[in-house]
């Protein structure tokens, strides 16, 4: 397939390079020049990515960057022609991406948001999970590209319910993440031994993923940013935004957004949101540690 891909950040880069890997024709572009990926067309800009394309794959930060790359001055909307397909990975708005959706549709354009949940190293493997919005016709029709750089993809309902799924998924995380990190501040104020506490944790129905995930990190002092705080604290902030649309509370999750502030406050935003971890035992005045540290 020919296909634009916007965006070669941390999570872009590769997922293009999977998309050359795989045999397909790909043009790339990204806001800051000279960023490439080996057997890809480098484009001047998002329009002259998506020129000629049959689909368009963005990768990019946050819901102004989607708007500015889609709509911004030579931006693909320029490009657009009947039977294009345009897929957004970032996580964004799921609102604005209706929007986005709707005005692409006046053009005859199709609209899939499938935000993704992995890490780098998921990207790099082509391992990633896509929770996908969208026709289903038009998803059936994309499989090979999720073949390419996923290895599995869920569709939840029509455009924009990836992307509200995608904001549910990361809620979970940021609170259980929060409850183990205050569980492990807690135990080291009472003068538990973390190394102690942690094969009970693991023993009992606290396991889980996250927890899995991140305690050898954790343990370990190891705050190198596999999940930036920065962008975490985004889909906190897009996930109160969406909730507040449709007036839920989310009283966990308003607190957990200023530990998220006071951490950015305390210039943590680009290391690992396991470093929230910090602020809690500055306030709590201890320092979690495990053997390795
Ligand atoms: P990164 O590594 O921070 O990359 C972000 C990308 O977004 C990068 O290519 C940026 O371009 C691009 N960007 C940022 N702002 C803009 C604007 N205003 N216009 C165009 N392009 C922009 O993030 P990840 O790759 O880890 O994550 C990407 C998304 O997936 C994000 O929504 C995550 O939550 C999930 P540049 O680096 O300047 O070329």
């Amino acid at each position: 397939m020919r296909i634009a891909f916007l965006g070669l950040g941390i999570m872009g880069r590769p997922m293009a390079a999977n998309l050359v890997k795989a045999g397909h024709e790909v043009s790339v572009w990204s806001r800051t020049a000279g960023k490439a990926v080996d057997g890809a067309r480098s484009a001047t800009s998002p329009a002259d990515a998506a020129r000629g394309a049959e689909v368009v794959w963005m990768c990019v930060s946050d819901t102004k960057a989607v708007e500015s790359v889609l709509f911004g001055p030579q931006g693909v909307e320029e490009s657009l022609a009947e039977g294009m397909t345009v897929v957004d990975s970032s996580t964004i708005s799921p609102s604005a991406t209706r929007k986005f959706a709707e005005r692409v549709a006046a053009r005859g354009v199709r609209y899939v948001d499938a935000p993704m949940t992995g890490s780098k190293v998921a990207a790099e493997a082509g391992t990633l999970i896509f929770i996908v919005g969208g026709d289903e016709a038009v998803i059936e029709s994309l499989k090979p590209l999720f073949a390419a750089m996923g290895k599995v993809f869920f569709r939840i309902g029509e455009t924009g319910k990836g992307q509200s799924a995608k904001l549910v998924m990361n809620l979970q995380i940021a609170l259980i993440y929060e409850g183990f990190a205050e569980g492990l501040t807690l135990a080291t104020k009472l003068g538990v031994d973390v190394e102690k506490l942690m094969p009970v944790i693991q023993a009992s129905m606290i396991r889980s993923g996250v927890v899995d995930y991140k305690a050898p990190f954790v343990l370990k002092r190891d705050f190198t940013p596999n999940f930036p705080l920065r962008l975490m604290h985004k889909d906190i902030r897009l996930t109160l935004e969406a909730a507040k649309e449709v007036r839920v509370k989310l009283p966990a999750l308003e607190t957990v957004e200023e530990i998220y502030e006071m951490a950015s406050e305390d210039g943590h935003q680009d290391l690992d949101y396991a470093a929230t971890l910090t602020l809690l035992e500055k306030w709590a005045g201890v320092e979690v540690k495990g053997a390795s540290a």
